[in-house]
Formats: structure tokens, sequence, C-alpha cells
């Protein structure tokens, strides 16, 4: 490892071990250990190894770990606030102690760094949520990441880089630290001011961003996180194909564009001190703080997990010691009157001020509504429609779930054939019995094995959604937790709609056209939903089915009249 002194910016640590030292690992690689990174991890991998995480040599260890919890400082009193640590699992920290030597591989099998074990320990994640993002509320997305899909343990050490994580796509803007540094130099930028984003920019941010660099009396870098943003964040290669038409829109030399494979936290305050430290160690001078900063939205009441300008609050405590200058800015509204942009804090009371939030855009753009010129500029509209077209363009999924012989079938066919009678989509029956017969034919009723068929559908549905098609699904899916994750799988790419149909147990039982509850019963066959294993019902379907209410005929015109309220289908049923 060496450290390397820069113009901007102070020493940026640097991981990549040499040619051949790199050789000598591969050889060696075989005897470690080894772990197979997650989409988060590799992000911060990444960022460790090019040095946009300095002073970090590595995964923090129990002690970092601890002090930058109680006190957003390393060990030995440098100011860093977020936790960097690589979680695994259970058996894999079995494996390791100090001094081991761990085998970090990217998804396609690349061996991308190895890391030389300090600390393996569970962490407290109660503790830790409280403690980095102010609450346990799941309804945070750093929160609930942290206690749903972190491993339970954590390890910490130092980090020696073979090669960094490849990526295939705008190669052309991704620069590491050194790279964005060598830029500056080169382009003679000695004062460059810093715009962190994980949304589109219309023209309030242009305005924005165009103030604070003539105030800053600085060049301005727009580094949008292309890494992991907020859930339901428009995706990066949207984002950035915007970025590119807006970057037209600044005057020549004076803007650059730049990527930056951060996996965000949405921890708000503390995130904005961390993404401060991340720009100036890519060599920026100044740096942007919003409203309401890495904001992760509201929580479970209903309220701002963060006061909208409690990042700046935090930011200039530390600002003596940051070694980059924030640019503090008041929201920007649109004033009528002056047909342009200012501070939410200039507008005069006689003036009108316009304006759409970030949820009726993409209402409009989900209704194909109009999006005025003040707002946007044109291009950067097209551009968004062309990936986000109005929800009856979209595909979407109808997830049946409810006991076996509640008539979950009987309705799916029902819709299917209503569907195909509206037409102008491909629509595609997933049921129970025809998913075990093509897809699932090797697995039992264990909770294993419906957990794989549940997510199996669960995949091919979210293929299916995404490529502007309609699955309908019907299989019991008796777990919540399961039924969650294919929601979370396909809401991304397009719509999803639950539909629990809560036939009584007594019902299906009676009915037991499959002889099966009467099987159940006798104890013949085991683990038997409804009789000897547990059906969870949803707790907030979009469409319940009683079916004692009505025929399967009316069940299916009922979610065609639900779709069609939610835009995803035109026109009357
Ligand atoms: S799961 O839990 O979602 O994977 O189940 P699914 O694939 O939808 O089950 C389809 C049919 O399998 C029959 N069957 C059982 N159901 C529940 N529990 C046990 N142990 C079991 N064994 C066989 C049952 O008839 C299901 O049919 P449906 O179509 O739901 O009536």
């Amino acid at each position: 490892m060496t450290n390397l002194i820069q113009p901007h910016g102070g020493v940026l640590t640097h991981l990549l071990l040499s040619p051949e030292d790199t050789e000598v690992e591969k050889q060696r690689a075989h005897e470690y250990h080894s772990w197979n990174l997650t989409h988060r991890q590799i992000c911060d991998l990444e960022l460790l190894l090019n040095g946009a995480f300095s002073p970090l040599t590595g995964f923090l260890g129990r002690e970092d770990y601890l002090s930058v919890l109680t006190d957003m400082r390393l060990a030995n009193g440098t100011l860093w606030p977020m936790p960097i640590m690589l979680d695994v699992t259970a058996a894999v920290a079995d494996t390791l102690s100090a001094g081991s030597r761990l085998a970090l591989y990217d998804p396609e099998g690349v061996l991308l760094a190895v890391l030389e074990v300090t600390d393996v320990w569970q962490p407290d994640k109660e503790q830790e949520a409280l403690a980095v993002f102010g609450t346990t509320d799941s309804d945070h997305p750093g929160v609930d990441y942290l206690l749903r899909k972190t491993h339970s343990w954590y390890v910490g050490g130092r980090v020696h880089g073979l090669e960094p994580p490849t990526h295939y796509d705008f190669k052309h803007l991704r620069d590491s630290p050194r790279e964005l540094r060598d830029k500056f130099n080169k382009l003679g930028w000695r004062r460059v001011v810093a715009f962190q984003t994980r949304n589109p920019m219309h023209r309030a941010h242009q305005e924005l961003t165009f103030r604070a660099a003539q105030l800053a009396e600085a060049n301005l870098l727009i580094h949008p996180v292309v890494g992991m943003t907020k859930p339901g964040d428009i995706d990066h290669y949207s984002r950035v194909r915007c970025y590119e038409h807006l970057l037209k829109r600044f005057p020549e030399q004076t803007t650059a564009l730049s990527l930056l494979h951060l996996a965000m936290r949405m921890a708000g305050p503390r995130e904005a001190l961390w993404h401060a430290i991340i720009r100036k160690n890519h060599g920026c001078s100044h740096f942007i703080v919003g409203r309401d900063h890495a904001g992760p939205g509201k929580n479970s009441q209903g309220q701002d997990f963060y006061g909208p300008y409690a990042a700046q609050e935090l930011v200039n405590r530390y600002q003596a010691e940051l070694g980059i200058q924030m640019v503090p800015f008041q929201e920007m509204v649109y004033v009528q009157e002056r047909a342009e942009y200012v501070p939410v804090d200039e507008v005069q009371p006689q003036e009108s001020v316009l304006a759409i939030s970030g949820t009726e855009f993409r209402r409009r753009l989900q209704e194909g509504l109009d999006i005025p010129d003040w707002f946007s500029y044109p291009e950067v509209v097209t551009e968004l429609r062309r990936t986000h077209p109005p929800r009856h363009r979209q595909g979407f999924t109808v997830f049946f779930t409810g006991l076996s012989g509640a008539g979950k079938s009987t309705i799916a066919n029902a819709l299917v054939t209503k569907l195909m009678e509206l037409g102008g989509r491909s629509v595609t029956l997933l049921d129970g019995d025809i998913v075990r017969k093509h897809l699932s034919s090797e697995l039992g009723f264990s909770k294993e094995h419906r957990n794989i068929n549940i997510l199996r559908i669960g995949f091919v549905a979210s293929e299916i959604t995404k490529n502007g098609g309609i699955a309908i699904c019907a299989p019991i899916a008796p777990y919540a937790s399961t039924r969650r994750e294919v929601r979370e799988m396909i809401e991304p790419v397009g719509g999803f709609m639950e539909v629990y149909v809560a036939t009584a147990l007594e019902v299906c039982e009676a009915r037991d056209r499959k002889g099966l509850y009467a099987k159940a019963r006798a104890g013949i066959i085991q683990g038997f939903t409804g009789i000897n294993d547990p059906y969870e019902a949803p707790a907030k379907p979009e469409v319940l089915i009683d079916t004692a209410e009505c025929t399967p005929d009316q069940a299916a015109h009922r979610i065609i009249l639900k779709l069609e309220s939610l835009g995803y289908i035109k026109g009357r049923a």
C-alpha cells in the first residue's frame, strides 16, 4: 500500500497491489476462505480500493466500528461517520479469525481483493441502527437493509486489491479520485464544487448548481451516485443519459460530469458528512448540501426522519476539520412573475411560486401527463418518458395468494381470459400446479422448498413484467416474508398487485376437490397448509376477495377495475 500526496484533497489511500504481488495472491487464493461479494459490498470495495474512502485502508475492525457509531470518528480520532464492514454469514464467520485471509470474488468469480482479517464479531444491529440512522423504524431504507439484508456477522481488516470491479457502462464517465484530481489539475480547475444527486436533474437543480458555482467562484462537478440509491429511484442508465443532455445546457468548459459507484445508506446528516469527505477525496474544494440531503423519506408515522436542514447543521459543525467547504443551499422554487428559480427564502410575499414535487413528477410520468418547460428541459423529459412509459404501457404482475382450494386458479383463469380479450400485452399464467410441473418438479412442501418455488415464480414474473408483459401468478405462497421478497423483485420493474383470495379454511376443507385436506387430517400428508403448516394472511393486499360473496367472474372483474383505477389498463372493461 502506498499513500500519495496530491495537490487537491489531501492524502489518498491506494490499496491495489503491484502486478507482482497480484500474481502471488492469485496463486495463493485457493488456500484462503472465499466470499462472493454482494452488490453493496462491491460498491464499498471499489471506493476503498480507489481511495474514495481515504483514510480507510480496509473494512472497519470492531474498535473503529464502535468508535464510528458513538463519535463519528475512527479509534485514532479521524473524522469518519459511516461504518463500512464486510458482513458475512455465520457459516463463513466460523471459519475466520484474526490473521485469516479471505478471498473476495465478484459474481462472475473474478478475484477482486484479499481481506487480511483482524476482527470477526456479531454486531448489535439495533444499536447500530439507532447510532447511524437515529431510528429502528424499518420504513427507513437504511434500517431495513441493515436489519433484513445485512448478514449477521461482521469482518474487518486491511484490504489488498487485485483489480477494481469491472464496469461495462458509461466507461467514459467513471473516474477514480486520482483520475479526477489529475483532470482538474490538467484543466487548471483550482476550485471545484461537487453536486451529489440520486435523481434526474431538472431546471431547479441546474439553477442551484449554477448559483453554487458562482458563489464559490468554482467549476462545477456533477457527481451522481450510480451504485445503490433509494429503492424505487429511477435507474442510473436513464439518469445518466439525462445528465448528459443537461450538461450541454451549462456554459462550455465550466462543468464536468463523473459517476460515483457509491452505495448510499440514506442516513441524512451523517451521510452528508460522509459525502463531503468522499468529494474531498475526489479533489473537490466545495460541496453542495441542499434541503433534506440523502433523505430517507417518511417514517411509519408519516413524518420526516430528519429535519430539512439537519444535514447542513451537522456538516457545519465539523466544517473546520473537514477539508472541504460546504455550500449550503435552500430549496429552489420557480417564481412565476420573474420566470426564474430562486432560493425559497428570497421569494417576496406577493410573488407566486410554482412547484412540482418528486411524487407529482412521477405521477405525471406514469400517467403520461404534461410536464411543463419551466420544470424540466424537453430532452430530459423525452429521455425519461422513453424508459418510464405511462402505466398502461408498462408490464405488471397480479399475484394471487390463498389456501389450497380457495379458488385462486379459477379466478386467475377468468382474469387471464378477460385480459386477453382486452389485448395489447401478452399474458402468462403461472398457476401453482403449472409451476410445480414445469419449473419446480423436484421440490416438495417444506418451508425451504416452498420459498424456492415462490422465488422462482417471482423471478419469472419480474422478467415478464420488466419486458412489458402481464404475469398472473396463483400459488398458495403461505409466508409473508417470501411474498414481500417477490414484491420487491417486481415493483422496481413495473406494477405489482397482491390479491388475497380469503376463502375460509372450513370452506376450502368442505370443498376438498383434490381430497388433500382429508389426507392431511388423516396424517397421510404432512405439512399441509392450514392444517399442519401455517398460512400467514396478507396484512395489506391490493385486493381482498371473499369467494363466499362473489362469483369467479365478479372477482376477476373487480381485479380488472382495480387495474384500471391504478392506470395499468385503459378504458372500461
Ligand atoms: S406453495 O406453498 O405456494 O409452494 O404451494 P403451491 O405450489 O401453490 O401448491 C400447489 C398445490 O400443491 C398441492 N399440495 C399442497 N398444498 C399445500 N400443502 C401441502 N403440503 C401440499 N401438498 C400438495 C395443493 O393441492 C396445492 O394446490 P392448490 O392449487 O393451491 O389447490
